[in-house]
């Protein structure tokens, strides 16, 4: 160790966290620590391995600071984010880039590497003064595999350390058994929540940033709370992740992983799938009777030829709001376990238990929330009033206390083979509920990259609206859009097992604005493309995929549901309509063309040649194609 970094280090760590670091024998640990420690000037610095007793000491830690309380279940804690730190900031996360790169970054939220750095090492001068700092080592993916991504985290906020621990697998003794050769090769994040006010909350909101050395695999987070913004190892690591896995042929993706489960034909077919915020994504993941194997980020590779799939996380960082035992059993009754749960931004109630909206249950009047003391009716300072919860309160759960977890794909080292991808958005009246791709290209071009989702009335701002969402990764593609979607063709083409892709819509309306189907259908189509995958079912050809039959879905409805399909439902769900798909192409087109000018030509011409095809089938068809009457 150099002997000045030996000095800093000796000066803040006591003497079992220091032997805990000399251990690592790696200097690039030692230098990050070193110079954050001198930087951001913490009171001292506890380092954190695998055991149990380094992991209570952390929740202790959170509870003695104060950055968590216990509620009635004493296992149960909660934290609140300060109130106005509720969700990830867009604005003030970039990428620092280097001046030869900024061209290529231009629509991508960037800053110029030497400014950047210069900004954030001003913010974080002393940052963490007066304040003990924690240092954890992580691994995103299961340890020592082929996914495995080693990270460190040196942070301030030990709420964000016991969140990390519920989220992710530690890899201290991963890094402990790194060959010479591999110790360079890890993601470090330095966080800090800044200065606090007397209720634990960030004050210098307006000194918010998050800044991402892809380059380099930095990430600098200052001065917040929210785990979205605050935790390294979630959509920090992923944009890096991004980076890396586009240089070096892998891709890391903004999905779920589960396993279908037919019980008759005793098969299990893996999933995974992308949906943007709000169009079902977490709700697909734990389908009453499937498996979930992931519920957020999965990294994918080519493994002897085999497209296998990984989930990066060991826990979920859930949204809450709605979670109640009628339309999310499983989840609602493990948050009511006494078991380690970190609630956020919900309300303890005077009973000391958590309550959140569409709970279903009664909820109490007054309480403690993350707008202070509350009560109802209480209005914030702008004069809105405020819910007895925030609408992005959370729950940090470890993912094996659920019993529908798919224990074989949650453990392998080697990920699991994935056989079916899907891309699910939101709108009232284009995308069927489930539609096969041709193949993985058409996939990705006509169903991954012209992902939409609607704005709903839960959101601000006009209803209806179309918003493109590429892979639903738009927050967090960290190189050009044009090259992403070209990478991703490149993988799917590089494996001999290339998944079948399909699409989904869970929200289709009727003309008088309700739902066609219940929430229970998801489970249908689901089962429809699995039948697809081994080969059980005829399909309509349309202009863009395949759709069921009507005699095959009626049969599945009946079998997972116990319903009548009826005829004219199916009918109406998967008419083709010709010029509100071409709108939606070129509504990609626009957006494709704003967000990554140098977007290849190719794709371009496969979405021209995709409108030229649906202009034809108007002319001969119609503008609305009803399923069966549709031939190429
Ligand atoms: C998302 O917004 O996609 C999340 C939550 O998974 S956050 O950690 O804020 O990114
Ligand atoms: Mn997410």
């Amino acid at each position: 160790m150099k002997t000045n970094f030996d000095i800093v280090l000796k000066a803040k760590l006591d003497d079992t966290s220091y032997r805990k670091i000399a251990a690592l024998k790696n200097p690039k640990v030692t230098e990050f620590m070193a110079t954050f420690i001198e930087h951001c000037e913490p009171s001292s610095v506890f380092v954190c391995d695998d055991s149990e007793a380094d992991i209570q000491y952390i929740r202790d830690k959170a509870l003695s600071l104060g950055e968590e309380k216990v509620l009635a279940k004493s296992k149960q804690t909660i934290h609140w984010d300060a109130y106005n730190d509720q969700a990830r900031d867009k604005v003030n996360t970039r990428f620092m880039v280097y001046k030869e790169n900024l061209e290529r970054m231009k629509s991508l939220n960037s800053i110029e590497h030497e400014e950047g750095l210069k900004e954030i090492m001003q913010i974080s001068k002393g940052i963490m003064k007066g304040k003990p700092a924690v240092v954890l080592f992580f691994s995103e993916g299961p340890t020592e595999s082929p996914f495995t991504i080693p990270c460190m985290q040196f942070t301030d906020s030990w709420y964000v350390a016991h969140s990390e621990l519920i989220l992710y697998r530690s890899a201290y003794s991963h890094f402990l058994k790194m060959k010479e050769a591999e110790k360079g090769e890890f993601f470090r994040f330095i966080h800090s929540a800044g200065q606090l006010n007397e209720r634990g909350n960030t004050i210098n909101l307006d000194k918010r940033r998050i800044y991402m050395d892809t380059q380099n695999n930095i990430v600098y987070s200052m001065n917040n709370q929210y785990a979205g913004n605050s935790i390294g190892l979630k959509k920090h690591s992923m944009r890096l992740a991004i980076n890396k896995a586009g240089n070096e042929g892998w891709l890391c993706e903004h999905m779920f992983v589960m396993a279908a489960i037919n019980e008759d034909k005793n098969r299990k077919t893996y999933f995974c799938g992308a949906y943007p915020s709000a169009c079902g994504k977490t709700s697909t993941a734990m389908i009453p009777g499937e498996k979930i194997v992931g519920d957020d980020i999965a990294y994918f590779r080519n493994i002897n030829g085999e497209f296998r799939a990984v989930n990066v996380e060991f826990g979920m960082f859930g949204i809450i709001k709605d979670v109640n035992a009628k339309d999310d059993p499983v989840i609602f009754e493990n948050l009511m376990k006494d078991q380690e749960i970190i609630f956020s931004n919900v309300l303890m109630g005077p009973d000391n238990n958590p309550y959140w909206q569409g709970m279903g249950v009664d909820t109490p009047d007054s309480g403690d929330n993350h707008f202070g003391k509350w009560q109802k009716g209480i209005k914030d300072a702008s004069g809105k009033e405020v819910p007895l919860a925030h609408s992005n309160s959370r729950y940090t759960m470890r993912l094996d206390y659920l019993d529908n977890i798919d224990k074989e794909g949650f453990e392998s080292k080697n990920g699991v083979m994935v056989e079916g991808i899907l891309y699910g958005g939101r709108d009232s009246d284009i995308t069927v509920p489930v539609e096969e791709s041709r193949d993985w290209k058409d996939g990705i071009l006509l169903k991954a990259a012209t992902l939409e989702s609607e704005t709903t009335s839960a959101t601000l701002g006009a209803e209806g609206v179309r918003k493109p969402s590429p892979m639903a990764n738009m927050d967090f593609v960290s190189y050009p859009l044009g090259e992403y979607t070209m990478n991703n063709i490149k993988f799917g083409q590089s494996v001999k097992n290339t998944p079948k892709v399909f699409s989904n819509n869970y929200f289709m309306r009727r003309p008088d604005g309700s739902f066609v189907t219940s929430k229970l259908a998801k489970r249908v189509w689901l089962h429809w493309a699995e039948g697809r995958i081994h080969d059980e079912y005829d399909a309509y050809e349309t202009p863009t995929g395949k759709i069921p039959m009507y005699e095959d879905l009626k049969a599945l409805f009946k079998k997972y549901l116990d319903e009548d399909f009826s005829k004219e439902d199916y009918t109406y769900l998967f008419t083709f309509r010709c010029t509100k798909w071409i709108d939606k192409l070129e509504r990609a087109k626009a957006f494709y063309a704003k967000m990554d000018p140098n977007t290849p030509k190719e794709i371009y011409d496969y979405w021209d040649g995709a409108i030229a095809k649906i202009k034809a089938a108007r002319e001969k068809f119609g503008d609305e194609i009803k399923p069966g009457c549709y031939q190429d």
